[in-house]
C-alpha cells in the first residue's frame, strides 16, 4: 500500500488542454473523494491557463513526502517542473508512445485520444463509491474535446466518445464549453479572412506566406500565425497546405513553416530542412526564402508523384 497522505499532480512544459483538464480533474476528484488529503496541482509556468485555475506551490520537502502522479508527459525532460523525480512514489499517466517508461507505476494506454479519456474511464469505473462533480467532468470534457480537435481525429474512437457521452450525463454545458475553448475574437477572424486572402493556390497546394511586416500589422507572432494553419484544411480540392512565416528579428530574414497533407508524408519533406512532426503535420524551422520555394515545389510535385 503507498502512503498517499500527500498527492502532488504533475503536468507538461507549455500544458495544452489535455493536460490542464486532466490535471485539475484530478485533484478535483481527489479532494472531493479523499478530503483528508492534501492535493496539488504544480507547474511553474503560470499565465498559460486559460480558463483553469492558478497551480497550486509546493516546497521541496512536500513533494518528497508526496506521491506524484504525471499526466499527459511522454518523457521525464518534459515534466514541467523537475523535482517530480524527487517524490516518494511516482505514477505516470499518458497515452503518448511510452518511448520512455519512467515513475514506479505507469498507466499508460496508446490508443486513448486524450489523457482526460483514461481518466473518465477510471472515475466511470469507480462510481458510485467515489463521486464525480461537473467541474471534474467539465475538466475532463475539454481535454477530449481538444486533443480530438472536436472529435475529428483519426484517435476519436468509440472509447473517446463513450467517455464524452459519460461526462455529458453529468450536465456538462456542451455549447458554453465549445464556445470557451473555440471562438475567436474579432481581430482573430480578421486575421482568418487576411489568411484566406493571402494564399497562394498553385495545382493542389495552397500557401501563405507572411513576412515581417505582415506580423507587426496584425500584432502577432510567427507561431501565432502559423496556428491558424487550420484554415486551409478543409478544401476539397487542396492535397497540401502551408503557412511560413518570417523571423521578427529585423536582422534575420529567415522563415519557419508549418506543413499539412491530406495524404504525403510532409514530415519526410521537413525532415530534409531540419524540421519534422507527423506524416500529415510537420514543422521546420530557420528556412531561407529560397528553402521556403524548394519545400512548396517539393509539396507540388509529390502529390502529383503520388497522383500517377
Ligand atoms: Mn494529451
Amino acid at each position: 500500500m503507498i502512503a498517499a497522505d500527500i498527492i502532488t499532480i504533475f503536468r507538461h512544459q507549455r500544458p495544452d488542454c489535455d493536460a490542464l483538464g486532466a490535471q485539475f480533474g484530478l485533484k478535483y476528484w481527489l479532494q472531493e473523494n479523499f478530503p483528508d488529503k492534501t492535493v496539488l496541482a504544480l507547474g511553474l509556468e503560470q499565465g498559460i491557463q486559460g480558463d483553469f485555475p492558478a497551480s497550486d506551490t509546493a516546497d521541496d520537502d512536500i513533494i518528497r513526502h508526496s506521491t506524484a502522479v504525471i499526466l499527459d508527459t511522454a518523457g521525464q525532460d518534459m515534466v514541467d517542473d523537475a523535482r517530480f523525480a524527487q517524490a516518494a512514489f511516482r505514477i505516470k499517466i499518458d497515452h503518448h508512445p511510452d518511448h520512455e517508461p519512467y515513475g514506479d507505476l505507469r498507466c499508460v494506454d496508446e490508443k486513448a485520444a486524450a489523457v482526460c479519456e483514461i481518466l473518465a474511464h477510471l472515475f466511470a469505473s469507480l462510481e458510485p463509491e467515489y463521486n464525480v462533480s461537473l467541474r471534474t467532468a467539465e475538466c475532463l470534457y475539454r481535454g477530449l474535446l481538444t486533443d480530438t480537435l472536436c472529435f475529428r481525429t483519426a484517435n476519436t474512437t468509440a472509447s473517446t466518445l463513450a467517455a464524452a457521452s459519460w461526462l455529458a450525463s453529468k450536465g456538462i454545458h456542451i455549447p458554453e464549453l465549445n464556445r470557451e475553448l473555440f471562438d475567436q475574437t474579432l481581430h482573430e477572424f480578421s486575421f482568418s479572412g487576411f489568411i484566406r486572402r493571402s494564399v497562394v493556390i498553385r495545382e493542389s497546394s495552397a500557401c501563405v506566406i507572411l513576412n515581417r511586416q505582415d506580423l507587426l500589422d496584425w500584432h502577432m507572432t510567427g507561431s501565432e500565425a502559423r496556428n491558424f494553419i487550420d484554415e486551409l484544411g478543409h478544401v476539397r480540392e487542396f492535397q497540401t497546405w502551408a503557412i511560413f512565416t518570417q523571423h521578427e528579428d529585423p536582422e534575420d530574414d529567415r522563415y519557419d513553416g508549418s506543413l499539412r497533407s491530406k495524404h504525403i508524408a510532409v514530415n519526410e519533406i521537413a525532415r530534409q530542412y531540419g524540421g519534422g512532426g507527423h506524416r500529415n503535420a510537420a514543422g521546420v524551422k530557420n528556412l531561407s526564402r529560397t528553402d521556403v520555394d524548394e519545400i512548396i515545389d517539393k509539396m507540388i510535385s509529390e502529390v502529383s508523384v503520388c497522383d500517377q
